[in-house]
Order: C-alpha cells, then sequence, then structure tokens
C-alpha cells in the first residue's frame, strides 16, 4: 500500500490565493501523477464561467467530446456520459459533478467509468479575475488534475497525454469566451 503525499502542482509565478489552491492541493499516490494547465483569457469571470459551469454541455468547447448524456439534476452527485471521437484510445467516459461552486467560479468531476484508459481520474477548473489587456477584465483559469498512471505507461507520458488534452480543452474555452465577450 503506498501512503499519498499531497501535491500542489500549479507553477509558482501564478498567484492563485489560499482558498482557491486548497482545491488545488492533491493526494497523490506513487501509482498516480499529478499536474496542471494555465490558461489567461480575455474575457470576463461571469463569460467564462457561464461555459465552464454547464457539466451538461462538456461538448460546448471539449472539441474530443461528441456527445453528452446527463443524469441528475445539475447539482453534485449528477452524472454524464460523454462519448468521444474517434482517434483517441477511448470510446466512452461516466464522470460525476464533485464541485460547481457559482461564487467561488471552482468546478470539479471525477471520472467513474467508461471505456478509457483514465482511471480514477479527478479534476479541479478554477476562475480567478484578472485586469485583461486594454483595461478590460480578463480571467486566468487554473485546472489540475490526478490520475492512475495505466499499466505500461510512465508518469512522464500520462502527464503528457493528459495536459495536451487539457491544454486544447482551455484554448478553445478562450476563443469561445473571447468571442462571447466581443
Ligand atoms: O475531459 C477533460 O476535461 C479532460 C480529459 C483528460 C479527458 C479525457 C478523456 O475524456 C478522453 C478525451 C476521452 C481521453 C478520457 C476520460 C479518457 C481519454 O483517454
Amino acid at each position: 500500500q503506498s501512503t499519498p503525499i499531497w501535491v500542489i502542482p500549479v507553477p509558482s509565478e501564478i498567484f492563485v490565493p489560499d482558498n482557491v489552491l486548497h482545491h488545488h492541493t492533491h493526494a497523490v499516490a506513487s501509482n498516480q501523477c499529478c499536474s496542471s494547465v494555465v490558461q489567461a483569457i480575455d474575457a470576463p469571470v461571469a463569460t467564462v464561467w457561464s461555459v465552464v459551469r454547464r457539466f451538461d454541455k462538456p461538448q460546448a468547447y471539449k472539441h474530443f467530446l461528441k456527445s453528452c448524456h446527463v443524469i441528475g439534476d445539475g447539482h453534485v452527485g449528477t452524472l454524464r456520459e460523454v462519448h468521444v471521437v474517434s482517434g483517441l484510445p477511448a470510446a466512452s467516459s461516466t464522470e460525476r459533478l464533485e464541485i460547481l461552486d457559482d461564487e467561488k467560479h471552482v468546478m470539479s468531476f471525477s471520472v467513474v467509468g467508461g471505456d478509457h484508459r483514465l482511471h480514477n481520474y479527478r479534476s479541479v477548473t478554477t476562475l480567478q479575475a484578472t485586469a485583461g489587456g486594454a483595461g478590460n477584465s480578463g480571467t486566468v483559469v487554473v485546472e489540475s488534475y490526478v490520475v492512475d498512471i495505466p499499466q505500461g505507461n510512465t508518469k512522464e507520458e500520462t502527464c503528457a497525454f493528459v495536459d495536451t488534452i487539457v491544454r486544447c480543452n482551455l484554448q478553445s474555452l478562450a476563443q469561445i469566451a473571447e468571442s462571447l465577450a466581443k
């Protein structure tokens, strides 16, 4: 049995207030890995949040997903089953809403099943207001995750795979929020 160690994967150059940082502090066992992706967006927090909070519609900005079916009322504990576009080593994923905080702008989900290799995946996404370009208000999104390292893969391979997906998702989120804010 391995004892989990606590990991804060957010780079220290990014200022994250303590009440937000504690959401990004994960218990990570030796068979798991943990990392984060940070994305600046030139749109107000409210605009970015309007996209992120839709647990029922992740395919709005996650282009690797082609459909989503929700079981539940949108509160914590709601499940969704997403289907994946072809070309990935996955077909579907069943995910549980863990946190949806409309005041603090924190959302979290965990993977509870499905046909893929990312077992026990859990991610947390937080939004913070910043001074954006030209005096407009902007947003910094931090998304951190922890996941089991699949059999036959290294920690580095696993993090590289997941970081790529999360980075694509957050770049797409930025594009959508920035066009909504125009
Ligand atoms: O959906 C997310 O926010 C993040 C990730 C890493 C999702 C990964 C994924 O849905 C695939 C895109 C299908 C890739 C899962 C759960 C497994 C994969 O292999």
